[in-house]
């Protein structure tokens, strides 16, 4: 069985949709620390559970026959910046406690989320490589770099299998932006169905990499049914798939609420989006395991803006 922490979460819940689709609702236990959105609740098992608790975690583990679990808990970047310690202990006690299940032959296959947040100032901007420099000036870029490091140990050393990818900024409808630095492309389009203008917390010139759900979803799964000996990278792959600015974006949107209007009021979190890259190299993960994109800026527009109006029921 399937287990995924941290279901309620933005991918977390279309990532436990998906897999139940695949695999039959009741093979795939959703589990957080809060109850999900109705779809969620409404198709499948659902436990609450603290994944920073290794007794809750390891009872789950064998309550329900784990095999593989998506560990997908995690505080985003923008709220880690205001509680650091209590993002740290998410982050990281949640990661020790499946490595350390997997290690003990209670897990088969883990999958845990990176993010580019794992570079920082120093790392190259442009088409930033698989290896570079890194020296993340965030709480959530720290864990994610060391929560790297770790998995890398834990598969050279007692080999467990763990997949891992560094997502960029994740674009979806099914739930509301949960604290991450890149919600802004999400905020953009309840805004521009609801009062057709936005402020932008990013500078119009902000570029970032960004990726549609349904991207992130397949890439997901297909690294996790990728044979072993495929995933020659036990850190984490670089994923990409399209990058773009606030501005990028506005002008994408009026081509579909031509009186849409933005302005820019950058906060806390444009010093957070500067120390990130503009666009990411991801030719390893296309080489091991066929990794492609299929949304662009225009296909995941068109999505959003029917996605959030059909959702929140904004006509
Ligand atoms: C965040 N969406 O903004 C997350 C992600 C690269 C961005 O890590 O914190």
């Amino acid at each position: 069985n399937i287990l995924v922490i941290g279901a309620s979460g933005q991918i977390g819940t279309e990532l436990s949709l998906k897999l139940r689709e695949i695999h039959g609702n009741d093979l795939v236990i959703a589990s957080d620390i809060r109850e999900g959105n109705e779809e969620l609740m409404q198709s499948g098992p659902f436990e609450i559970l603290d994944a920073t608790n290794f007794s809750d975690v390891e009872s789950i583990i064998e309550k329900y026959k784990i095999e593989d679990v998506y560990l997908m808990a995690a505080m985003l970047s923008a709220t880690a910046e205001k509680h650091p310690m209590k993002a740290w202990s998410l982050n990281m006690d949640s990661l020790f406690h499946i490595l350390n299940l997997a290690k003990e032959g209670k897990i088969k296959k883990v999958f845990w989320p990176s993010s580019i947040a794992v570079f920082g100032p120093t790392t190259p901007k442009e088409n930033t490589p698989q290896t570079a420099v890194m020296e993340p000036s965030t709480v959530y870029g720290i864990s994610k770099q060391t929560g790297e490091r770790w998995c890398q140990y834990f598969h050279d050393k007692y080999g467990v299998d763990v997949r891992s990818m560094r997502y960029p900024g994740i674009i979806s409808y099914k739930t509301l932006p949960g604290g991450g630095t890149t919600d802004y492309a999400i905020e953009i389009f309840h805004e521009a169905l609801k009062n057709k203008a936005y402020t932008s917390y990013l500078s119009e010139t902000t570029g970032l990499p960004m990726m549609y759900m349904d991207d992130a979803i397949k890439a997901t799964i297909d690294l996790m049914e990728a044979p072993s000996e495929k995933v020659k990278i036990r850190s984490s792959y670089n994923l990409s798939a399209i990058s773009f600015t606030p501005k990028e974006l506005a002008e994408e949107i009026r081509k579909h609420i031509p009186e849409f209007s933005i302005n820019y009021a950058p906060d806390f979190r444009q010093k957070i989006a500067d120390s990130w890259p503009s666009d990411i190299d991801d030719s390893e993960a296309r080489k091991d395991w066929n990794w492609k994109h299929q949304y662009d800026l225009a296909a995941l527009t068109k999505k959003m803006l029917d996605g959030v109006a059909e959702t929140f029921e904004i006509n």
